[in-house]
């Protein structure tokens, strides 16, 4: 671990721009970790220091604009510098996070620095701990290692795209759409309820607001005009409806509108500010009376879907567009309707593909592993679940919001951490259902009471009873009608799989081969059909979609090998038996 401190003792972001030292050059967006041959860069603990510099467009520096600095996402801890003024500190790895630098904007040269902290602490969400070793017979002076709360790797640095923008004075800050369908009479009716927040408002200056719905050719179907209020309902008739995927040649899929906010001070007939978002016409409704599901457009969803990772070769969790629309292709190709963001937020732009793919998405906090529950931990909690909520609340595709994967929730604790958590989420988005992932047992979690849906990760055959896949469909029976009949709610089996090393094989099937990967599927889709029959399951999703990084460990030969994709996405033989399978159901359902 290098000494944390000597940037900000030596002001490193002014001393960077001189260059020299210990500077190389870094890719962003991207992990640094896999970039270089370096052991020492891939296992680093404590800071990295990044530095950019150059000149700003006409655009940013003229002065009838306000300028903003942008960060997608930075893991872990982050101060940003602009020339020489600390402009913001941020922690948490993945949500955006963004300042006005209007004031500093210059003609000349300008540099952005970054110092990036990866150290997690047992107060960190995620948690993690630097473990230091005290024998010298052993370890050198200052060797040290991080545990952490959760199984892959640890991937550090500026991971999503780092931009300034720009916006008038009087601009829109936030702005909230819920959508719903009134299927009462014979043509459905699609409504659109919006909410308006916006600054820059002087004491001389009055507003008016023009929202507009386009379809998807530039057609305006519906608009709230010369609107003074923050607030506004449009009602759309015979609406196309967003429905996730089923086959892009029929009628039901995911159509967008785009919503456009106008800005107009009260003596002009010119927007000042112009806001353009997607908008995708949906219903969404549960309720335990509802045969235990859940309707989108008033129709119940099962989801066929995966755990998936921000993972790939050299870019480590770094945003690649590339990455995200082939892995969008590939759960395309395998008739998928969803996935989790097993286990952190993703980037906004894999949220936009999802809403135009109609993947389903269940938006996972980065809260994985949880292994103790204060106050000081919940407060964390809450805090990266509301700005996940506040990031994420208009996409169509987010459905369901996941508290957490796999805390422990045995420790009788948890009982009123979640208990609480939950009832503040419920307060900042009523319209989806809450949930959190556990491995718990049905008879020892003391939290999944508390939640809307019932999400169980389970590896009958891998992690229990190695090697007997005969066993897999029976153990998965009882497990989910456990879960269902203590507490009377949907189950999703968010997590099930086995480890396949792509290129082993052997008949009969045997643990790490391609056909045991395979059989393990197979097996499960048998239990999978009898508790959808009783009711009591909703949805199915394979751990992985692609093999992923991890720590390096006995039990993981390079990463976790449970992908029915590759990590460079190509197929392992359990991907064709899942697409049969998701096909099939995508016709049935
Ligand atoms: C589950 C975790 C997931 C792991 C998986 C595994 O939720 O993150 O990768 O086990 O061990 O418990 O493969």
């Amino acid at each position: 671990m290098n000494d944390p401190e000597v940037g900000m003792r030596e002001k490193w972001w002014k001393k960077l721009r001189l260059g020299g030292g210990d500077v190389i050059l870094m890719p962003v967006p991207s992990s640094y970790n896999d970039i270089t041959q370096e052991t020492r860069i891939r296992d680093h603990i404590g800071v990295v220091w990044y530095q950019k510099c150059g000149y700003l467009p006409e655009r940013v520096t003229n002065r009838s604009r306000r300028v903003v600095l942008h960060f997608g996402s930075v893991n872990y801890r982050s101060v940003v510098w602009v020339n020489d003024v600390k402009v913001t500190e941020n922690i948490g790895g993945h949500l955006p996070f963004e300042m006005e630098v209007t004031d500093l904007r210059k003609a000349g040269k300008i540099c952005v620095t970054v110092a990036v902290n990866n150290t997690l602490t047992p107060n960190s969400i995620p948690q993690g701990k630097v473990v230091h070793y005290k024998d010298r017979q052993k370890y050198p002076e200052g060797f040290v290692t991080q545990r952490l709360n959760f199984d892959f790797f640890h991937y550090a640095g500026i991971h999503r795209s780092v931009n300034f923008y720009t916006t008038p004075f009087a601009y829109f800050t936030d702005v909230t759409v819920l959508t719903d369908v009134d299927f009462s009479s014979d043509a459905p009716i699609g409504i659109i309820n919006f909410e308006i927040e916006f600054d820059g408002q002087t004491a001389s200056d009055t507003f008016r607001y023009n929202v507009i719905l386009l379809d998807e050719n530039g057609k305006e179907v519906a608009n709230s005009m010369s609107n003074t209020k923050l607030s506004g309902e449009m009602k759309v008739e015979n609406p196309k409806l967003w429905w996730p995927y089923l086959s892009q040649s029929e009628e039901k899929y995911a159509y967008l509108y785009t919503l456009q906010f106008q800005l107009i001070p009260e003596n002009d007939i010119a927007p000042q500010d112009i806001y353009n978002m997607k908008v995708g016409i949906r219903s969404l409704e549960w309720d335990q009376s509802m045969q235990n599901t859940l309707l989108i457009n008033n129709k119940p969803l099962y989801i066929r879907g995966f755990g998936r990772h921000e993972d790939a070769d050299i870019r480590g969790r770094g945003f690649d567009l590339a990455i995200a629309l082939r892995d969008a292709y590939l759960m395309q190709w395998i008739g998928a309707n969803g996935y989790r963001t097993s286990h952190y937020p993703y980037s906004e732009e894999s949220l936009d593909i999802a809403d135009q793919f109609g993947f389903v998405v269940i938006d996972e906090t980065p809260a994985i592993g949880l292994s103790n529950f204060t106050n000081r931990l919940q407060k964390k909690h809450l805090k990266v679940t509301t700005e996940l909520i506040a990031r994420d609340k208009n996409h169509p595709s987010v459905i369901i919001w996941s508290l957490s994967n796999e805390p422990l929730t045995q420790l009788p604790t948890a009982d009123e951490y979640f208990k609480e958590l939950v009832q503040n989420v419920s307060m900042l988005d009523a319209t989806r259902p809450v949930t959190f992932v556990t491995s718990q047992q049905w008879n020892n979690d003391v939290a999944v009471q508390h939640m809307d849906i019932v999400c169980v990760n389970r590896y009958a055959g891998w992690y229990g009873d190695e090697g007997h896949i005969e066993l897999i469909e029976r153990q998965t029976i009882s497990e989910v009608k456990n879960w269902y009949t203590k507490f009377g709610k949907p189950v999703i089996l968010s997590e099930y799989g086995a480890g396949a090393l792509s290129g082993f094989h052997s008949l009969p099937s045997a643990m790490w081969t391609e056909e045991f990967e395979a059989q393990t599927l197979f097996k499960h889709f048998s239990a999978f059909d009898k508790l959808y029959g009783w009711d009591m399951l909703m949805g199915e999703m394979v751990w992985n979609f692609a093999d992923f990084m991890t720590p390096q460990e006995t039990i993981r030969p390079t990463g976790c090998m449970k992908g029915v994709f590759t990590r460079n996405r190509q197929p392992k033989l359990a991907a064709y038996i899942l697409r049969q399978r998701y096909w099939q159901l995508a016709h049935k359902h």
